[in-house]
């Protein structure tokens, strides 16, 4: 077992029963000029978590963590889009033509992930319609098979994707780490309110830690 400062108090791991997921680091939501730019968001702030997260991807990989990579995102045809989010955005919305393709549909430049934290062969790719990455995905199976029960969670946004996936996961039974570096947000009071959420009431949904405890760790 591993065991690292964080809040609300320590959390313990076994790395053989871990998993690093590394939430929808998708070129539409962190590059310029994307759909997060397109919503009127200031990308520098999302980025900010790109050298964290390359940093404690490489600490995962090093120690033989299973990791696994999100994608939000649709079919071409947005069969699998609910009418409800493709009527959200003010005035871009999920399917139109963006600058890296169509926004948030499977297969087009935009909806890749960016090269600084790109899968390695044997990393399953989630692709999820839903912010939860539990939400229609065999997210839950895949883990399940592997024997996983702790999940490091880091990624964007932190109180869109990555919260709403650690709820998922809390409900699930798993015990759940976010390294605070390692997500943001385009608003970074959500960023702290949706942090200050998982660790309440003693580690109500999740324990929150940085990038650098994470790493010394698993070491
Ligand atoms: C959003 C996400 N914010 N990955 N997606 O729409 O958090």
């Amino acid at each position: 077992m591993k065991t690292l400062d964080a809040q609300p108090f320590a959390y313990s791991f076994d790395p053989a029963t871990t998993a690093l997921i590394v939430i929808d680091m998708q070129r539409d939501f962190v590059e310029p000029h994307g759909f997060g730019e397109a919503l009127g968001n200031d990308v520098s702030l999302l980025r900010r978590a790109i050298d964290p997260c390359r940093r404690l991807l490489e600490a995962a990989r090093h120690a033989g963590l299973f990791v696994v990579h999100t994608r939000e995102g649709h079919r071409p045809d947005l069969s699998n889009c609910p009418a409800a989010k493709l009527t959200r955005g003010g005035k871009t919305f999920i399917g139109q033509q963006g600058t890296m393709g169509r926004i948030l549909i499977q297969g087009e430049p935009g909806h890749d992930i960016i090269p600084e934290l790109y899968p390695q062969a044997g990393e399953p790719i989630i692709d999820k319609p839903g912010k939860g990455a539990f939400f229609a995905t065999d997210l839950h199976l895949i883990l399940q098979a592997r024997g996983i029960t702790s999940l490091i969670i880091c990624g964007v946004t932190t109180e869109v994707c990555v919260q709403t996936t650690a709820r998922e996961a809390n409900d699930r039974g798993y015990e759940v780490l976010i390294p605070e570096d390692c997500c943001a947000s385009y608003f970074p009071e959500f960023h702290r309110a949706a942090l200050e959420m998982i660790k309440a009431q003693g580690a109500i949904v999740g324990w929150v830690s940085d990038a650098d405890a994470v790493i010394d760790a698993l070491r």
